[in-house]
């Protein structure tokens, strides 16, 4: 039943995006000028969390938008309604719903939902992670200097540790490959099935990171925080990789 209310939810938050896509729509500024939120990110949020309540009313859930709801659960669903705003504002389809489900502290489910693309990424603890239906399995590369990278920037310039413009600039001086899509969310799945070999980034929130995060470990990957310790949706820093060339992508980013 939580399978099926995850894949029914996630379904319903895309379907809405797909609907405000292209058309017009009310944009506001949250925290700066760029932290966008639109009313496709807020309507698709009503349409997931209705779905999820609709079937399991005393569940936790934490949704970027709603904030904590019911927190007495053990059995938290971590939803980002529309991860990549920014590129949805500019009409960009590298846009996701973004559903975690965590059960007593530990990830269980998770989905990932590019309608754009039709691109729908699952993964269960323990069964593996798919694409649309079929088994995907992260790359076979074996060294960060044939690997194709990716990630996403902080968006506020407090003094950060491993500082960003000091570990991007070292991969552009040394002709790596490393894009910025924009949502963390499908850089992670990208990682899962193997598009990407790695992924880092210096500052996210569990609603960006839960549902890829179990996605990538489903798909044979490895995550962690930058001290190489396993990840948590909790934590603001993490590496993913094809888990070959993780330590030599973990020691980059600390500068090593
Ligand atoms: P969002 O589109 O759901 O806000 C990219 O680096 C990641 O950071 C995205 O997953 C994006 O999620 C998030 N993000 C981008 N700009 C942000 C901002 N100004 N404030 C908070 N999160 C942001
Ligand atoms: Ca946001
Ligand atoms: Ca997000
Ligand atoms: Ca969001």
């Amino acid at each position: 039943m939580l399978k099926a209310t995850l894949l029914k939810a996630t379904q319903a938050g895309g379907k809405i995006l797909q609907e405000y896509f292209n058309g017009s729509f009310q944009i506001d500024s949250k925290s700066t000028v760029n932290d966008l939120v639109t009313e496709a990110d807020k309507q698709a949020e009503n349409a997931i969390i209705g779905t999820i309540r609709a079937t399991f009313p005393d569940h936790y859930i934490l949704s970027e938008e709603a904030g904590e709801i019911s927190t007495a659960s053990n059995i938290k669903w971590i939803i980002d309604p529309l991860d990549g705003t920014v590129n949805f504002a500019h009409g960009i389809p590298l846009c996701c719903v973004s559903i975690g489900v965590e059960k007593d502290g530990e990830m269980i489910l998770g989905a990932v939902y590019n309608p754009f693309m039709n691109e729908f990424f699952f993964a269960e603890k323990g069964a593996g992670a798919t694409l649309n239906d079929q088994p995907i399995r992260v790359s076979g590369k074996s060294h960060l200097a044939n690997a194709c990278l990716v990630t996403g920037f902080p968006y506020t310039w407090e003094e950060q540790d491993n500082d960003p413009v000091a570990v991007f600039g070292r991969f552009i001086r040394e002709g790596l490959p490393l894009r910025r899509l924009g949502s963390a969310a499908i850089d992670l799945c990208w990682v899962a099935c193997g598009r990407f070999d790695g992924f880092y980034e210096h500052k996210l929130n569990a609603w960006d990171s839960a549902a890829g995060f179990i996605i990538v470990e489903e798909a044979g990957g490895k995550v962690t925080d930058f001290s190489g310790q396993r990840f948590s949706p909790h934590q603001k820093k993490i590496i993913a990789t094809n888990g070959k060339i993780h330590s030599e992508l973990l020691d980059a980013v600390n500068g090593k």
